[in-house]
């Protein structure tokens, strides 16, 4: 049997904690460094978003762990997105075709803890406190320093960077070898709000849709207050909470979080743009004024390893914009990937790396066109009535020509198959809607069979297989 290489990671967030627990219980020796302290001692110190949407990719990561189930017992499910017209209109737009197809709203500090106790019963060792801050690649040795600045030194082995957007790891690689690192900002902040559990706002705010219980407003819903250039969102939390994420440009022309510098403007703001959900947010101000604005760019890079030595992963390695709610989820793929390749051949670290990259990199790529393109469609489309048209005609043709359509939607978030081929089949499918929308302006009029049988005519079937196990 061949040798299996001791492994370090740096970064005990989502992805390194779950690839942790995978590589341990593969037989990896695993020890993760992680700069933080231990957020299950030291309460979550998480900068970024409060919760998260778990799509299917991600489930599938989790379910290889054997943890699926118990973060679900956690999650609020979401069928579809609830939006919030400017004009009062708007209601729930499925995901899917059917409850089978849902996505779910689970708390960052939750899951990270989960996987930490996951990991931690597989075998790894963790180091909290614990912040890379330089490598010899060719030694094999990395210095970590803790909060007072005291540095040690560590054998590595091979070395797997997990520690995000800002990766000091990529930092160490770049010194030693060209990565071509390319960081596009999307020029858009966000900041995060809250809607407090029902029980806590006045009764005559509470959704009008029959009684939510906990909740101020539907539960089982990503809502969306599209507002053309911006926008805001709201994920629900188990407790009946929603976290409420504005998603606004950083600089210019009003309204920007230049021209909305403090609580007392940006409420006027609000009561303007937002006016049902303003009502909703009792510590608006607080809330405005404490939280920091985050930024949101695009990582793209043209080496994610370094020979066998060093390979970065998630959002180390490609970080996206956070509009289509897949960043955890394609970095949760990663990890089984990863998984997969090491585990077949451990003792070919240079090969196991490479592949690694080539597998992915056109689906990283992929995930992040995807995720930019739904940015516009979120802020301004959803509400549009040529969008709302396509959407229902896909609808349709799906259900007539199952194996010849599927929303792209949903080749992302319910299906296995490469983010690549979605985005190809995808711009397919799009080019087809589009061609039956332009001869048939009446939405209504369209012979769904005649277009049924035009897209079984000019595009190839699905794979049999959406999720393979
Ligand atoms: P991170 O979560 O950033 O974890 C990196 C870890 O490394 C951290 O624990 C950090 O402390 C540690 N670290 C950093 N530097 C060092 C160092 N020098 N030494 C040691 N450790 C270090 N994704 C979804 O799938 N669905 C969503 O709905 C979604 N919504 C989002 C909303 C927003 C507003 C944002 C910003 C992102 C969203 N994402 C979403 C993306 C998701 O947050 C990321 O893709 C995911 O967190 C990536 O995980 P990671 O482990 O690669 O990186
Ligand atoms: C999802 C689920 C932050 C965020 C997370 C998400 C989604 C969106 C808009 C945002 C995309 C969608 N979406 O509703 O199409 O599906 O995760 Cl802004």
């Amino acid at each position: 049997m061949t040798q299996r290489p001791r492994i370090t990671l740096i970064g005990g967030g989502l992805v390194g904690a779950l690839q942790a627990r995978q590589l341990a219980q593969h037989g990896f020796a695993v020890e993760v460094f992680e700069k933080r302290p231990d957020p299950r001692r030291a309460g979550f110190l998480g900068g970024r978003s409060i919760n998260l949407a778990l799509a299917e990719r991600g489930l599938r990561a989790l379910r290889t762990a054997g943890l699926a189930e118990t973060v679900l017992e956690h999650a609020v499910m979401m069928r579809g997105r609830m939006v919030h017209a400017p004009d009062g209109t708007g209601g729930l737009q499925r995901y899917g075709v059917d409850d089978s197809e849902v996505i779910w709203s689970v708390s960052r500090s939750a899951l990270n803890m989960l996987l930490l106790d996951a990991a931690e019963a597989s075998g790894v060792r963790f180091h909290f406190g614990q912040s890379l801050a330089s490598a010899d690649f060719r030694q094999g040795r990395i210095q970590l320093a803790d909060e007072s600045g005291a540095t040690r030194e560590h054998d590595a082995g091979l070395l797997i960077g997990a520690d995000g957007a800002g990766s000091a790891l990529r930092m160490a690689m770049e010194k030693h070898a060209a990565l071509g690192v390319r960081i596009e900002s999307l020029g858009h902040g966000y900041k995060e709000l809250e809607i407090p559990c029902a029980d806590t706002l006045p009764p005559g705010l509470l959704c009008e849709s029959g009684n939510q219980g906990r909740f101020a407003i539907e539960p089982h819903a990503l809502h969306i207050w599209p507002r053309g250039g911006y926008m805001c969102i709201a994920l629900p939390n188990a407790e009946g909470s929603f976290t409420v994420t504005l998603f606004l440009p950083a600089t210019g022309s009003h309204p920007s979080f230049a021209t909305l510098p403090d609580a007392t403007v940006a409420r006027a703001f609000f009561a303007a743009d937002f006016s049902d959900l303003l009502p909703l947010i009792p510590r608006f101000d607080a809330d405005y004024a404490g939280h920091p604005m985050g930024m949101l760019s695009t990582l793209y890079l043209d080496r994610w390893h370094l020979d066998g030595h060093a390979l970065l992963i998630g959002d180390a390695a490609h970080a996206i914009v956070p509009f289509h709610g897949q960043g955890m989820n394609c970095g949760f793929e990663d990890t089984v990937t990863l998984t997969e390749l090491l585990n077949a051949e451990p003792g070919d670290s240079a090969g196991v790396l490479a592949e690694f990259q080539r597998i992915r990199q056109p689906n990283a790529d992929a995930i992040a066109a995807m995720a930019l393109e739904n940015y516009v469609e979120m802020r301004d489309s959803v509400a549009d009535p040529h969008y709302l048209a396509k959407r229902a005609l896909g609808a349709k043709l799906a259900e007539r020509a199952p194996r010849h359509f599927m929303a792209r939607y949903r080749l992302v978030t319910f299906t296995h198959l490469p983010y690549a081929y979605a985005l190809e089949r995808g711009r397919q499918q799009e080019a087809l809607l589009e061609e039956i929308l332009r001869d048939s302006p009446d939405p209504g009029a369209i012979d769904l069979d005649a277009a049924a049988r035009m897209l079984q005519a000019r595009l190839s079937p699905l794979p049999t297989q959406l999720r393979h196990e």
